[in-house]
């Protein structure tokens, strides 16, 4: 059994972070462990305020303590981090991995054109540090600009994909997951690209977005390709998967501020069992 580290924050109510990527890629079979990088009461993206601890200084330190136990991993999964922890966690990917471990990289930070409250500049800049030296990506479009200096459109054709799948290469991006990719009003989709070839996957788009779909679709992208599918198997498992979470939470007036991806979990479990 492969053993993974995801390193993202704790938002304790809001299911988006840990909250999501423990479960969920534990429900697929994969041994993980995680490093909380802050502790936040609730997550930023919709509720008025919340609590914020900084665990920067803890990431040095447990990193040493597993060095001292020999406590490596097969893979890295970032999402949510602070800005003062990129050189932390470069170094964790380098001390405590296993031969050929893989780092995947969602630099979770923007969405719909702008960054999430808190976030500058130079916090893109540091963020590039981490994506581009990673081996997997998965950028939304806004990220995607972000990360790559190019103007957002909230609308495009595919040429404007292609640029944006092109600029990320030049920059270093190896694999590229880019997600919340529509050229149609009803449909959205995903762009799975290795620097040459190009698949999409194109599904239903709901009206009502939820928050923490982008972790949802990223853990159980991480779930899969850790249990052998391909970057395209993944990517479409993923978003079979969140569509699912997003209809179950269409159907829950009140529940604006996470995905309800619990009840629909036996769905990939069996699907990743098959
Ligand atoms: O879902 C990404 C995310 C993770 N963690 C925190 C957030 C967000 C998005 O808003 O606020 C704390």
């Amino acid at each position: 059994m492969k053993r993974l580290l995801t390193i993202q924050d704790i938002s304790c109510v809001g299911q988006c972070s840990t909250t999501v990527a423990l479960p969920l890629v534990s429900a697929c079979g994969v041994e993980c462990a995680i490093l909380p990088c802050a502790v936040l009461s609730n997550h930023t993206g919709g509720f008025p305020s919340w609590t914020f601890a900084d665990l920067t200084p803890e990431l040095s330190n447990v990193e040493r303590k597993w060095i001292e136990l020999g406590i490596k991993f097969d893979a890295f999964y970032t999402g949510y981090v602070c800005e003062s922890q990129i050189d932390p966690i470069l170094s964790i990917f380098s001390s405590c991995a296993n031969d050929g471990a893989l780092r995947i990289v969602d630099p979770a930070m923007a969405d719909n054109g702008k960054l999430y409250p808190g976030f500058d500049a130079a916090y893109v800049e540091e963020m590039k540090r981490l994506a581009f030296c990673a081996d997997v990506i998965l950028p939304n479009i806004t990220e995607a600009a972000f990360l790559t200096g190019t103007e957002y459109r909230a609308e495009y054709d595919e040429a404007y994909i292609d640029g944006l799948l092109a600029a990320l290469k030049r920059n270093g991006a190896r694999r590229v997951v880019l997600t919340g990719v529509g050229y149609e009003e009803n449909s959205t989709g995903v762009v799975v690209y290795d620097g040459t070839q190009k698949q999409y996957y194109r599904h239903i788009r709901y009206a009502r977005g939820s928050h923490g779909t982008g972790d949802v679709y990223a853990s159980a992208f991480v779930g899969a390709l850790m249990r052998g599918r391909s970057d395209y198997e993944a990517a479409v498992i993923a978003a079979d998967y969140t569509v699912r979470c997003i209809e179950t939470t269409a159907a829950l007036p009140d529940h604006w501020y996470g995905v309800a991806f619990e009840p629909v979990l036996g769905e990939l479990i069996a699907r990743l069992d098959k």
